[in-house]
């Protein structure tokens, strides 16, 4: 690996063939409903499906065909990511209604999304364990129906049976056999055969990434997911082993995922390369591994941690790990990240499966306007407000001169009727 020393900030952004041929199959799908499903679903994924919503005698079939050690550890993760979603629900129970001033009493309510869909990508890796951080904080939130969908595999009616097995554990209330563009377009606008949904989270190839986006606004989303990114900021103390390991976890996801390593100490910088390489030697993922960390891997070297933390400012990875001497010390310095892992042995791969937090996070720098997904995502935060009649007459007579002066005399209008 040879040890690049500049910096590439990448943004998100869509070729403009993607563009339109989304927009031609998300119109179809608005027009032909199932028909247009039906034929992408054969066109793009060879699934054959009439019906795209998975029998309960299918799960059933796909347990079946999974190890009891699989569902044994399934059943841990869940665990975790429920304790986990339990207590971030916590933050939501300050529900209030408060006398703000003489008889103006305001308040703040939070209400679940009534429906969502956990798009959980098929490809070339099987990510049943998005399955379980799409749905579980859906569930935790109050989500009422919780739909999942996922491409068939290859010459397939089914879905990949762990994941199958994952969406029901979960606790999945309908699982459809169905993903592509035509998944979001069927679960934004309706078909005879899918009730749309409130919001869809979830990450995707760049087709069903860009199609989120044209469907944002019929449908709420959680954000526009790209590549999977790590930046580890590292000192002298730090285990090169680590290190090396945690990078090619990340590269191996896909040929644009990246690994990112700043340090202040060059020896490390020069073992982890090192180390990166023995390790690449026998990785069965080698072929994504090593392209995605020659083409978009980085071991950045700088004089002072605040050099390294203004510079991970500026990259807003989605996962930041950080392994030094006193990680406390520039802590509160961080301020865009996805999820942050403190100390050598607190790995990403742990956040990906089973410590609880999510695995669904910000890429591409959104990390500086966004965090991952968790129960906040299924939950509106609404205002209410009941006004007496002494408030009416204090509030009305300046409602109603600041609506003239908008010029908006109906609005006028309304408050001055109430004024006795
Ligand atoms: N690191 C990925 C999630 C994942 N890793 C799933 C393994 N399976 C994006 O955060
Ligand atoms: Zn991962």
């Amino acid at each position: 690996m040879e040890v690049l020393k500049k910096s590439q900030f990448k943004n998100v952004e869509t070729e403009k063939a993607v563009k339109v041929q989304v927009r031609e199959i998300l119109n179809d799908i608005k027009l032909n409903k199932d028909i247009g499903v039906r034929k992408y679903n054969f066109q793009f994924d060879k699934n054959p499906r009439l019906r795209y919503r998975v029998t309960r005698d299918e799960i059933v079939k796909a347990y079946k065909q999974v190890d009891i050690k699989f569902i044994e550890d399934v059943k841990i993760a869940v665990k975790n990511i429920e304790e986990f979603a339990k207590v971030q629900k916590e933050s939501f129970e300050n529900n209030f209604e408060r006398e703000i001033y003489p008889g103006v009493i305001l308040g703040q309510k939070h209400i679940p999304i009534e429906s969502a869909l956990a798009y959980v990508p098929g490809g070339g890796y099987p990510l049943f364990s998005t399955a379980l951080m799409l749905i579980i904080p859906a569930k935790i939130a109050g989500v009422k129906r919780v739909c999942a969908c996922s491409p068939t595999m290859r010459n397939s009616k089914d879905i990949n049976p762990k994941t199958l097995v994952a969406m029901d554990i979960a606790g999945a209330d309908e699982i459809y056999a169905v993903g592509g563009v035509q998944a979001i377009g069927a679960f934004t606008y309706g078909t005879e055969s899918i009730k749309p949904v409130d919001i869809i989270v979830g990450p995707g190839n760049k087709y069903v990434t860009e199609a989120k986006r044209q469907c944002y606004g019929n449908v709420g989303i959680d954000f526009v997911a790209g590549p999977s990114e790590v930046l580890i900021i590292a000192d002298e103390t730090a285990n090169a082993d680590y290190i090396a390991a945690d990078v090619l976890a990340q590269c191996e996801h896909d040929y644009s995922a990246r690994g990112i390593l700043i340090t202040t100490d060059k020896k490390l910088g020069e073992v982890v390369s090192k180390k990166v390489d023995e390790i690449l030697k026998n990785l069965p993922t080698r072929d994504i591994a090593v392209s995605s960390w020659r083409n978009n891997g980085e071991i950045i070297y700088v004089d002072t941690l605040d050099e390294a933390v203004k510079l991970s400012n500026k990259y807003a990875p989605e996962h930041l790990e950080i392994s030094l001497k006193n990680e406390d010390e520039i802590i509160d310095k961080l301020i865009n990240y996805g999820s942050l892992f403190v100390g050598g042995l607190s790995a990403e791969v742990f956040g990906d499966y089973v410590s609880g937090t999510n695995h669904t996070l910000p890429t591409l720098r959104a990390s500086r306007y966004t965090g991952g997904v968790w129960v906040g995502t299924f939950i509106k935060t609404c205002t209410t407000q009941r006004l007496s009649q002494k408030a009416v007459d204090l509030l009305a007579p300046v409602a109603h001169d600041l609506a003239v002066e908008e010029g908006l005399y109906a609005h006028a209008n309304a408050a001055k009727v109430r004024i006795k």
